[in-house]
């Protein structure tokens, strides 16, 4: 909204140019979702442990979570509310990606709130069941990548890292391809919180990553000099990753261990949603399986075990995702945290690295 009041009366006031740089309007953007975010969160809590609405722990998990029971949840609604209010002040509301994104976002925001509804306030541990949770990520992936490609926001063009050239043209066969990657990042975020702090550290990681990324190939000549696509307007997902960074931030501040909050699926499955979504726009789908290497590993790890299991009888890991496993080695809850986020940090430097070896 400053964008839009006041970068038109740059003419009399000067001063006010500085709205149109994105650069700047991120800056701003992770400032008010850090402070909001930060804010809100303490009186959320509050709120959370007054009308004790604490998460239930699930008997068969490590003994260390029983003590986490009653844990406030639903952090996710002032993570994405404190994002939200940031894009809304510092975003250019014309720009389409950045709408794809919120609406990706807000749709999967409006599921995981039911899910952890139905968990938290109505008792039911089963909440929303798979197969609904499903068909409303790909309705809401299908319908927006369906508008990417109808109004030619993005080409349907695969590109690799290390490669300057596409390797192949998928046509509208594009829909399905981008809409797997934006319900596979929801759900593989969803798996990956279920430590203090596991979760959001590798969010934070990605989408510092993905921001600059949007930077680059939303801005012509950086976009040519790297030899990576050049998508018009991308850009603004700069203001929305910097937002995702601020209130992440402000949220973790909570949920470092021990944690006041967890997030909840409504922050989960949007913030997962939120980062697929970017790289699809910014045409990184390929990358974004090294820059959200940890979410690809934990989800794996499930795959893995998951089919062990049913064809060998047999398991792979202690436990399955991945970080259950350590903690049943007997790794301390914060070392495995750390640990990962570490991991995540060394992706995210890697796939920088990659746009200068093309
Ligand atoms: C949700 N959520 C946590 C919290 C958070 C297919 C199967 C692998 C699915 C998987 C699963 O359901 N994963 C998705 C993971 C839960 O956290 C809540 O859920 C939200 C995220 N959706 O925000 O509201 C628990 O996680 C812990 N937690 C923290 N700190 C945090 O900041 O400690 C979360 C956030 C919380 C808390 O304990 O209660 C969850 O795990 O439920 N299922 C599993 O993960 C289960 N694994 C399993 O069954 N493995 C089998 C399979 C693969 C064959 C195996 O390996 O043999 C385990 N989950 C748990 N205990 N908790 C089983 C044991």
């Amino acid at each position: 909204m400053l964008y839009h009041w006041l970068y038109p009366l740059s003419g009399s006031v000067p001063l006010f140019n500085v709205f149109r740089y994105i650069t700047f309007r991120s800056f701003l953007a992770f400032i008010v979702a850090f402070v909001v975010s930060l804010l809100w969160g303490k009186r959320f809590i509050a709120l959370m442990k007054l009308k004790q609405f604490g998460q239930s722990i699930r008997e068969e998990g490590p003994e260390s979570h029983k003590k986490k029971k009653g844990t406030p949840t639903f952090g996710g609604v002032f993570i994405l509310g404190s994002t939200f209010l940031a894009c809304l002040i510092c975003g250019n509301l014309f720009s389409f990606p950045l709408l794809l994104t919120l609406f990706v976002t807000a749709s999967y925001f409006f599921l995981g709130g039911l899910d952890d509804y139905f968990k938290v306030l109505l008792k039911n541990s089963k909440g929303v069941s798979a197969r609904q949770k499903l068909a409303w990520q790909f309705a809401t992936a299908i319908l927006a990548s369906f508008v990417m490609v109808k109004f030619n926001i993005i080409d349907t063009k695969l590109y690799l890292p290390f490669l300057k050239d596409p390797i192949v043209d998928l046509g509208w066969g594009y829909v399905a391809f981008a809409s797997l990657v934006i319900v596979g990042s929801s759900n593989a975020l969803n798996l990956t919180d279920g430590l203090d702090g596991l979760a959001i550290g590798p969010t934070i990681t990605s989408a510092a990553t993905l921001g600059v990324l949007a930077y680059f190939a939303g801005h012509v000549e950086f976009a040519n000099y790297l030899l990576i696509p050049h998508v018009p307007d991308v850009g603004e997902l700069l203001v929305l990753a910097a937002a995702v960074i601020g209130a992440g931030v402000g949220f973790l501040w909570y949920n470092a261990y021990p944690a006041e909050i967890f997030m909840g699926d409504v922050g989960s499955l949007s913030l997962g949603g939120a980062l697929g979504t970017i790289a699809v726009l910014t045409k990184n789908e390929f990358l974004f399986v090294l820059i959200g290497g940890i979410f690809v590993i934990e989800a794996l790890s499930v795959i893995l075990q998951v089919a062990s299991f049913k064809t060998r009888g047999k398991r792979i890991f202690k436990m399955a995702p991945i970080h259950h496993h350590y903690e049943l080695k007997g790794w301390p809850e914060t070392k495995v945290i750390v640990r990962f986020w570490i991991i995540s940090l060394i992706f995210a430097i890697l796939a920088l690295a990659t746009l200068k070896l093309r």
